[in-house]
Order: C-alpha cells, then sequence, then structure tokens
C-alpha cells in the first residue's frame, strides 16, 4: 500500500478543501470519512486531481500513513473530536501526531493535548482561518500543542498555508491550547470588525439615506485606504449585489437575524474569566443576540418611542463614518490583543503577538493591511501593554477622535445603535484616564458589605463604619 505522508479524516467541506490542498502540492494524502459515501463522493469528484488513497476504516486510513503518522482530524468541533479520537487513538503508536484542524474549544484542546501525551501520542490543536477556499488555496494556520510534534509536521503546514510577501501563514502558537485560543480571539475580533461595519452601513443608511449600490462605492473607495482590508472588500462586493429576481439590492432581501456558531461568545466568556475589558467583541455578540430577537423587535418597534431626530446632511459624515469604524477596529484589536495577553500569563503560553499578526494578514478573514502596522508595533515593543500605546496608533486614533464622537453623538441624537462604536468610545475614554469613578464603587461597596477599600493617600485596606460613627479602621496594613 503507498504510505501516504498525511492522512485526513474528515471529508466535510474544510477536511476535504485541505486534503486536496495537500496533495496539489504533490504529496501523497490518505483520506477517510466516518460515512463512506462522502469518501466515495470525495474520490469521484477530486481522486484525479492528486495521490489520494481511499481509505474504509480508520485502520485502514493509519494503515497507509507513513510513520511517525501525521493525522488531521477535521470534524464537526465538541464531542465528534473526542469521538474520533477515541477511535483512531488505539490504532496509532508513539511519536504519531493527531492533528485537530477544527474551531475546538481552547479548554478541550488542553484536555486532549494532556491524554494523549499520558499514551505517548502527540497532539497539536490547530486553528485554521479563511473558510472554504482558503482551505484548498492557502488558510492561515494556527497550530499549538507539542512543539516536537509540530516540527514534524511543519513542512507540510507551512506548505499548504496562505502565503504573505512569500512568507507562510502558518507559525508555532504555543503549548497546549494556544493555537485554538489564538484562533478563537481571531475568531472575536472577526466578529467586532463585522459588526463595525455594519454600524457604518446603519448609520450611513439611516442618517444619511444611503442605499447599498451608492454605499458599495463608499466602501470600495475606503478599501483603498488605512481600512484595505478582505471584510471591506467583500462587503462592497455584497452591497453592489443585485438580486436577478427583483433587481434589488440583495442585501435589503436578507433577513435581519444574525447567526453564530460560538467562537465570539466563548471569546467573551474568557475576557470575563481573566477579567479584561473586551467591549467591542462582546458588543458584537450582544448585538447578534439581539438581532435575533426578531419578533419582539418587530413588536417594541411599535410600541416603543425614539427621538424625533431627521437625517442629517452635514459635509463629511461619510469620512467621519470611515474615521469612527478605523479608531474603534483599533480599539477591538487592541482588547483582543491585550486578552491574549492576559491568557498567556494565565495559561503559562509564550504569545508572539507579533508573528500572530503576521501569520493573519493572508488567508484568514480578517486579513488587513493594519496588521503590517500591528506587527511592526509588537516587533518594536514585545511587551507593549496596549495597543493603543503605540505611537502609531496612538496618533491615528488621537486623529480620529473627533470624527469618532460626531458620529456617535449624532446616533445617539437620531437613535441609531451603534454598540460597538459607543463601547469602543467609552473604553477609549476610560483606558485613558488617570482617576475613574471607581473610587465612588469602592465606598458603596464597603457601606454595605464592609468590604474595604485603599486610601490614595495612605497604604492599607480600610473600612468605615459609614452609617454608625464614621469612624475609619485600618484593616489591613
Ligand atoms: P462539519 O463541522 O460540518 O462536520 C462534518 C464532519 O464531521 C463530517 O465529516 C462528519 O462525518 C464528521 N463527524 C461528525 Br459530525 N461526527 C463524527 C464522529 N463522531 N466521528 C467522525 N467524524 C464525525 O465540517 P466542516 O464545515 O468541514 O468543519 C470542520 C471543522 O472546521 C469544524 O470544527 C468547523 O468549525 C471548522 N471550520 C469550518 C470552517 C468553515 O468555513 N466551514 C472554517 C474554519 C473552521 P459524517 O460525514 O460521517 O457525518
Amino acid at each position: 500500500m503507498t504510505r501516504a505522508r498525511f492522512g485526513v479524516m474528515g471529508l466535510a467541506v474544510m477536511g476535504a478543501n485541505l486534503a486536496r490542498n495537500v496533495a496539489s502540492h504533490g504529496l501523497p494524502v490518505a483520506v477517510y470519512n466516518r460515512t463512506a459515501a462522502r469518501t466515495e463522493k470525495f474520490m469521484a469528484e477530486h481522486g484525479g486531481e492528486g495521490d489520494f488513497t481511499p481509505a474504509h476504516s480508520v485502520a485502514e486510513l493509519v494503515a497507509a500513513v507513513e510513520k511517525p503518522r501525521a493525522i488531521l482530524v477535521m470534524v464537526k468541533a465538541g464531542p465528534p473530536v473526542d469521538e474520533a479520537i477515541q477511535e483512531i487513538a488505539p490504532h496509532l503508536e508513539k511519536g504519531d501526531i493527531l492533528i485537530d484542524g477544527g474551531n475546538s474549544f481552547f479548554g478541550d484542546t488542553r484536555r486532549r493535548c494532556a491524554e494523549l501525551e499520558a499514551r505517548g501520542l502527540s497532539f497539536l490543536g490547530s486553528g485554521v482561518s479563511g473558510g472554504e477556499e482558503a482551505a484548498l488555496k492557502g488558510p492561515s494556520i494556527m497550530p499549538g500543542g507539542s512543539e516536537a510534534a509540530y516540527r514534524q509536521v511543519e513542512d507540510v503546514l507551512t506548505t499548504i498555508a496562505a502565503k504573505f510577501d512569500g512568507a507562510p501563514c502558518c507559525t508555532f502558537i504555543g503549548a497546549d491550547g494556544a493555537g485554538h485560543y489564538v484562533k478563537m480571539v481571531h475568531n472575536g475580533i472577526e466578529y467586532a470588525d463585522i459588526q463595525l461595519i455594519a454600524e457604518s452601513y446603519d448609520f450611513l443608511q439611516q442618517a444619511l439615506g444611503l442605499g447599498a449600490t451608492e454605499q458599495a462605492a463608499i466602501f470600495q473607495e475606503w478599501n483603498r485606504g488605512d481600512l484595505d482590508s478582505y471584510l471591506i472588500q467583500i462587503t462592497a462586493e455584497v452591497l453592489a449585489k443585485q438580486d436577478a429576481a427583483t433587481g434589488k439590492p440583495l442585501v435589503d432581501l436578507i433577513r435581519d437575524e444574525a447567526a453564530q456558531k460560538g467562537t465570539g461568545k466563548w471569546t467573551s466568556q474568557s475576557a470575563l474569566d481573566l477579567g479584561i475589558p473586551l467591549t467591542a467583541i462582546t458588543e458584537a455578540v450582544f448585538a447578534r443576540f439581539l438581532s435575533a430577537q426578531k419578533e419582539e423587535r418587530v413588536n417594541a418597534s411599535r410600541q416603543l418611542r425614539g427621538p424625533r431626530g431627521s437625517r442629517n446632511r452635514e459635509e463629511g459624515l461619510v469620512d467621519a463614518v470611515r474615521d469612527a469604524l478605523y479608531a474603534s477596529k483599533v480599539v477591538a484589536y487592541a482588547q483582543g490583543y491585550e486578552q491574549m495577553t492576559a491568557a498567556a500569563a494565565e495559561y503559562g503560553w509564550k504569545l508572539d503577538l507579533g508573528a500572530i499578526s503576521s501569520i493573519w494578514r493572508a488567508g484568514c478573514i480578517i486579513r488587513a493591511r493594519f496588521l503590517d502596522r500591528i506587527k511592526d508595533a509588537y516587533g518594536e515593543h514585545p511587551d507593549l501593554p496596549n495597543l493603543l500605546l503605540a505611537p502609531y496608533f496612538r496618533d491615528a486614533v488621537g486623529s480620529a477622535q473627533d470624527a469618532w464622537r460626531r458620529v456617535v453623538s449624532l446616533s445617539v441624537e437620531l437613535g441609531v445603535p451603534v454598540p460597538a462604536f459607543s463601547s469602543a468610545l467609552a473604553y477609549y475614554d476610560g483606558y485613558r484616564r488617570e482617576r475613574t469613578p471607581a473610587n465612588l464603587i469602592q465606598g458603596l461597596r464597603d457601606y454595605f458589605g464592609a468590604h474595604t477599600y485603599g486610601r490614595v493617600d495612605r497604604p492599607g485596606a480600610f473600612h468605615t463604619r459609614w452609617a454608625q460613627d464614621g469612624s475609619e479602621i485600618l484593616v489591613e496594613d
């Protein structure tokens, strides 16, 4: 039997395209799917594209791959990954490598790493971004787990990855769940990016009365400047698309209920666990929840009054929205990167944020010109506490802030909901404040719960008998 360099278990859209990607580089690939009909369909449609060995059982798959084996598991995230591992692991030998390329929860990946390592097997939890087309032509790959195992499959993964200026968009991220964690934050940032685009579209429509076709040209124009990115580019394409049946912009015919698969929610949940103010991504998740309450919204739209404000035709508002979008985007990334820094400290990973920015420059959904700037910022200052403090971003946001405030205040006046724009601005204003009103929060907490407070003029923890004699007690030095 031919010895394949690589095995793929799971031939739905992602697994099939990754297998084809590997084979397109001249490497022999063994393929297996739980339901045999999918393997047969794959071979019928793509068998001629490369050196594929179809397997009809996991034993056959394992036998077809050269040792030490490298097998990509590309099945539905969650329990199916555990089931697939349980099925294949008994057939593997010490030193073999399993790669989970799905969108697994990083906590599951940490557990699976430990379980498989205890069995003498290596495990890589690898984020793969870019959707089905990138899986075929070159995704951004974020592998985490055993570094020694990564080095053994690095040639295959870097060969199939997207390239930016010739450099592969694949780098070892860190131990156990680091790769899936970084992929999760990537997806969270994607939620924020998309929400900010949706808010721009809504504002341009509600406040300026601009239709989809007019907006398509605006987004196209924006894509030639600092906002240059895949998501802005495809926004222009989506807005420009006409529905063949009605002749109307297709976007106007799409139901306004956003779905989600959970990676945005995980990112927010993790931020809560780590104590990171991840407002932009979390508002994006909440906005999708609110959008899904369609029936309630329709009912409320008939009962709840809004402002009487009308459309605004002030000069320069389109450019102001562009600046607000850019500044809010910087905040969303700053928060996501801060979260990765906190996760690295919590889980003992050495995350190279500059390298992570590099591998997001091509192949993935958030690919953008501005990631080059982030890479440079972390290249110059690897310990940068917050992206907003990098000179380029500090100045860019400083220049955009007047426009940003104008868009947010006009939105409030007109009753246009811009949760990501406004929460990003509130974060910016909160982050740049030397003194916040948390002194009052501490006073209240001490009043009702004797939770103590610190003083600005003396060390220690204090409690005041607020409602009694007002005396202060030093609780702790
Ligand atoms: P799906 O997420 O739709 O999963 C379908 C595959 O999982 C089929 O091959 C199915 O086999 C297999 N499977 C299931 Br379900 N349970 C199994 C089990 N217990 N044992 C073995 N195989 C099992 O596939 P996908 O859309 O290709 O996505 C794969 C992974 O990649 C997911 O984690 C996804 O989140 C991630 N991802 C997807 C995209 C995208 O654009 N779609 C992008 C990036 C990442 P069957 O044929 O026998 O039912």
